[in-house]
């Protein structure tokens, strides 16, 4: 483990475009939060900084959809992303957001300083542009088909459909989502960060951990796939990369664009990738602002130590791109590691936003009020530090009962009770007391054989980013106390009316076991750390000497520490993620439903299948045909705007849906008496909606 004097840890800024699931808790927040915890009691100097990243076409995107404003998505975003952090105990130092006035300072004032360095070069493509709205087209906004699977909805970045990451140019038939039309190609101009310039010292440095000649990490603590990853992007040679965008919506590039209309302001925004890693140091200064703190010490100092906590899609971002412009500026450290997660899936499935296959965290706290250990619990125990894992509601039941409850819980509880039945939850004795005795051979050799031990291998551990194989440490410990108190039978050496020092002895060793979990499950499970506290009635357990308490002291009224997770509360859990999920859409550009109508309303139609007996073109309309049709109960005239699409010749004698009872109407000058249904495809093409074999004319359409 380092030795350094301070520790700015991060997690991933969550995108405000949606709420928070538990794939975002297991990949980031909840081992950061394990992390800061853990050196927060060992007395270190750490900020821990996060905040939501509000910009991007995602939210542009979002907001056009629900027909609102970019700021009011974020507002209401940020605001439940937050108050759910909160609920489930990420203790952040900070929790700032990246529309905030100092972040557009702190990002703006970044890219002049490296523009001002030469750091960047300007790059004139030719980019997708809708001329309807005038605007070029992130590729979030470039819709087509997929070139890899054919599927007709993939966006210019990325088909949901089968995972695969594209460039707005291969897609089949691009369409703008704002318009609908086919964009034009038309020239923009760019600033690009040619990060193949700086594949050298990053190559030593993700290689070695070597910078400029010194040791800056030790490469055997950052992560296997970090490093792999890393590697092969640096082995397939870097490129340069674009580091604005043509939106309005993010922070203004600061310095001039030659290319915009004239008369046009703005229109140009840093990347939000760019901006958004910026995000930690503007949130850091405002940490410093609000506590009187100098947040350079926490960026610009050797001797602090800085850590991404982040999901494995956004290491490259973390561990080449971030690092490649604080380097270039100059004063500010490297991360010192990143230790990246991998997925977490859920029920089988890869977790799916847009398919609503996720556990919500808001919506756990809701259905689940107080029981964030539990799920803290879970996910640490299931942790996709080195590969991908899974979530699913029975594993989370059986790990609850057989571990939280069956094991740590049931400890905790079995002391208690005891100590009240035999002491009223008095102790007798105190822990040094107990371990001055001769005949405690037993105790002093499990404490410094087995659980001292334990206790440094969960530090170890910790320090070094594993947090799952430290959980299961911890509970090693509830495991030991339980074979202890069952081993040594209190309950068979009890005599009434005796002084039973041996009993006391048993009980009072088991509470200093409990008063050490009590202390390390402090990052793993901070509310339940309290509540053991608070049942023993001390603040910390006494980790010098493990003897916690002294004689005559008095522990509170025992109580449990977690209840049972039922069948019935497993089974609503997974009915809801099915019920609540959605296939992907076979045809995003399909309209949306219309407003519900009554089935009385719906059977206020006549619908009938009718066969065309004639058909001609309208005399004064390209556009309109003119036709007779048997509806089996007579035969009238219907007008129809179908020339572009049907011969007149081709569809005589076919049977269509025609609706008889809508008002005539005057069509051009020929009364049209009734409608007959077409159906629509997305280039506007018409079909008959015909019967799928004879039917008899007049036959009900219901
Ligand atoms: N918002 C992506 C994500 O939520 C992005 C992270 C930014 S970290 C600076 O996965
Ligand atoms: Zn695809």
């Amino acid at each position: 483990m380092n030795n350094k004097k301070r520790h700015t840890v991060t997690a991933a800024l969550p995108y405000a475009n949606g709420p928070l699931h538990l794939g975002h808790i297991a990949g980031a927040y909840l081992p950061a939060d394990i992390y800061v915890r853990y050196l927060r009691a060992k007395g270190e100097d750490v900020v821990f900084v996060c905040g939501s990243d509000e910009h991007g076409a995602a939210i542009t995107l979002r907001a056009q959809k629900e027909n609102t404003t970019p700021q009011a998505i974020v507002d209401k975003n940020h605001a439940i992303i937050k108050k759910a952090f909160e609920d489930f105990g990420i203790d952040f130092s900070i929790y700032h957001r990246t529309s905030s006035p100092i972040h557009h300072k702190t990002a703006s004032d970044f890219f002049k300083d490296l523009n001002d360095k030469g750091a960047f070069i300007q790059e004139t493509t030719e980019q997708f542009y809708d001329e309807e709205n005038n605007q070029f087209l992130a590729d979030r906004y470039i819709a087509g088909t997929c070139p890899k699977c054919g599927f007709d909805g993939a966006y210019g970045d990325q088909c949901e459909k089968c995972g695969s990451t594209l460039s707005p140019n291969e897609l089949i038939n691009p369409k703008s989502t704002i318009s609908g039309n086919t964009p034009i190609l038309k020239e923009t101009t760019h600033w690009f960060l040619p990060m193949d310039q700086h594949e050298k010292w990053l190559k030593e440095w993700i290689e070695t951990g070597q910078l400029d000649g010194k040791q800056q990490h030790d490469v055997s603590t950052w992560r296997k796939q970090v490093i792999g990853q890393c590697k092969s992007w640096i082995d397939n040679g870097l490129q340069a990369r674009s580091i604005t965008r043509d939106l309005d919506w993010g922070v203004q590039v600061p310095v001039e664009c030659y290319d915009l209309p004239a008369g046009q302001a703005g229109g140009k925004v840093l990347y939000v990738w760019f901006d958004a890693p910026i995000g930690y140091i503007s949130a850091t200064k405002q940490w410093a602002v609000d506590n009187n703190k100098n947040w350079e010490d926490y960026w610009k100092d050797e001797n602090t130590e800085l850590i991404h906590f982040i999901g494995k899609d956004n290491i490259v971002f973390h561990a080449i791109i971030f690092p490649i412009l604080l380097k270039t500026h100059g004063d500010y450290i490297l991360p010192t590691n990143v230790p990246a997660n991998e997925f977490l899936n859920l029920e089988g499935d890869k977790i799916s936003t847009s398919r609503n296959w996720a556990v919500w965290l808001h919506e756990y706290l809701e259905d689940f009020p107080g029981r964030q250990d539990e799920l803290r619990y879970v996910l640490t125990s299931i942790a996709p530090e080195t590969k991908d894992s899974e979530f699913t509601w029975k594993d989370y039941q059986s790990r609850v009962n057989n571990e939280l409850v069956a094991i740590l819980g049931n400890f905790v509880n079995r002391v208690m009770v005891l100590t009240h039945k035999y002491y009223e939850g008095k102790l007798p004795i105190s822990s040094l007391g107990s371990y001055e005795n001769p005949g405690l051979e037993e105790q002093v050799n499990i404490l410094l054989h087995k659980i001292d031990p334990i206790i440094s291998n969960i530090n170890d551990k910790i320090a070094s980013f594993k947090f799952r194989d430290a959980q299961t440490d911890v509970i090693e410990i509830a495991r030991i106390g339980n074979k202890y108190l069952a081993d040594s039978e209190p309950w068979k050496k009890y005599k009434k009316g005796e002084e039973n020092i041996e009993v006391a002895k048993i009980l009072v060793f088991s509470l200093d076991i409990v008063a050490i979990l009590g202390e390390v499950l402090k990052p793993f499970l901070p509310k339940t750390s309290k509540n053991i506290f608070r049942l023993l009635n001390i603040e910390n357990a006494n980790m010098k000497s493990y003897e916690s308490f002294e004689k005559g002291h008095q522990i509170n009224k025992a109580e449990l520490l977690f209840q049972k997770i039922e069948d019935e509360a497993i089974d609503i859990q997974i009915k809801k993620l099915k019920n609540t999920s959605k296939k992907p859409l076979s045809n995003p550009k399909a309209k949306p439903m219309k407003d519900e109508i009554t089935f009385d309303e719906f059977t206020k139609m006549d619908i009938r299948i009718g066969t065309i007996l004639t058909a001609e073109k309208h005399p004064d309309a390209d556009k309109l045909l003119k036709m007779t049709v048997d509806t089996g109960i007579d035969t009238r005239t219907i007008v129809s705007g179908i020339a572009e699409h049907y011969q007149p010749k081709d569809i005589v004698g076919k049977q269509v849906s025609i609706l008889i009872n809508l008002a005539p109407r005057k069509i051009r000058g020929i009364e049209s008496q009734g409608m007959i249904l077409m159906a629509e495809n997305n280039e506007g093409e018409l079909a008959f909606v015909s019967p799928e074999k004879t039917i008899d004319n007049g036959g009900e359409v219901k």
